[in-house]
């Protein structure tokens, strides 16, 4: 299986990626561009001592049994809070690209720490991020996510697999996969034969912006590498939700200089992130009205 190309862009003096026309191109007919290493060794150092072992990341973290035996385990809180999580999802390199990319004002939607362990790491089914946030009252699809890698991503720890110009399918119907939204069935096999899948092996700060609709999953990790990733979801500011739910509504995202990362400390409080719990998921319920009382036994 062929890697999803590390585009090198241009930088400018704060260190944001410069997109061309061109990286505009890829990312409307592709669904998603790899920038590499945008967030640097130091900024990665804080981000990964501040999640390793830390109380608050062990009392909220929950899984998602994954249809397969395995759990996808994950912490994910709606406000980005003050701690080098908040401060990297506000960045400028961060949350400015995303606006580049979305054509637009964008808040932050949720962001989480996937956690998938050496030997026991879950899957992720197969679905579009906009398969299931559809249900949360989000009218357009005009929305994103960027996985930044804390490790090495590769095909033995579980990368991402993404589907190329998946995200031209539209929103797909998905169901219930274990404890997951997913996609299967005839369609998924149709799109399959037709795009190319591609696998998302990234360096430790590599970041990978992709579009609420491109089609993603990844394998178990069955391998002795951890594979721990930070994902940060944002919203266009004029796609606010039309209900409230589980994640956010509109609300301005203040955006921070990029140098404001590296000023942050293992030790920074992580109140007031309003972090998530499974009882609450309207999407999934929406899938299954069993979904809240299957997560409280
Ligand atoms: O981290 C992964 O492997 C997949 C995460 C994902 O697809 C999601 O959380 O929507």
């Amino acid at each position: 299986m062929q890697s999803v190309e590390r585009v090198s862009v241009g930088r400018d003096k704060d260190g944001n990626p410069i997109l061309t026309s061109e990286s505009l191109e890829k990312f409307a007919d592709d669904g998603f561009i790899l920038i590499p290493h945008l967030l640097d060794p130091e900024e990665l150092s804080i981000l990964k001592t501040t999640v390793e072992n830390n109380e608050v990341v062990k009392k909220h973290a929950y899984g998602r049994n994954d249809g397969q035996g395995r759990k996808a385990k994950v912490v994910l809180w709606n406000r980005p809070g003050t701690d080098i999580t908040g401060i990297i999802s506000r960045s400028e390199k961060v949350a400015g690209t995303m606006e580049k990319l979305l054509g637009g004002e964008v808040y932050h939607y949720h962001s989480k720490i996937i956690m998938k362990d050496a030997h026991t790491g879950g899957m992720h089914v197969w679905h579009q991020d906009y398969g299931y946030w559809y249900s949360n009252g989000c009218l357009f699809p005009d929305m994103g996510t960027v996985f930044i890698a804390i490790d090495r991503t590769h095909k033995d720890n579980g990368c991402l697999k993404v589907v190329k110009g998946s995200h031209k399918c539209g929103r797909i119907d998905h169901t219930r996969i274990g404890d997951q939204a997913g996609i299967e069935g005839e369609r998924l096999d149709e799109i399959l034969k037709r795009l190319t899948v591609l696998q998302a092996e990234m360096e430790p700060g590599d970041a990978l912006f992709f579009h609420s609709n491109v089609m993603h999953r990844s394998e178990q990790n069955s391998s002795n590498d951890r594979r721990w990733a930070f994902l940060c979801a944002y919203n266009r500011a004029d796609n606010n939700p039309v209900i409230e739910h589980h994640h956010a509504r509109y609300f301005p995202l203040e955006k921070v200089p990029n140098s404001r990362i590296s000023l942050c400390k293992p030790t920074d409080s992580m109140d007031g992130k309003d972090f998530f719990s499974l009882v609450d998921d309207v999407s999934m319920v929406a899938l299954d009205p069993n979904f809240k009382e299957d997560m409280k036994k």
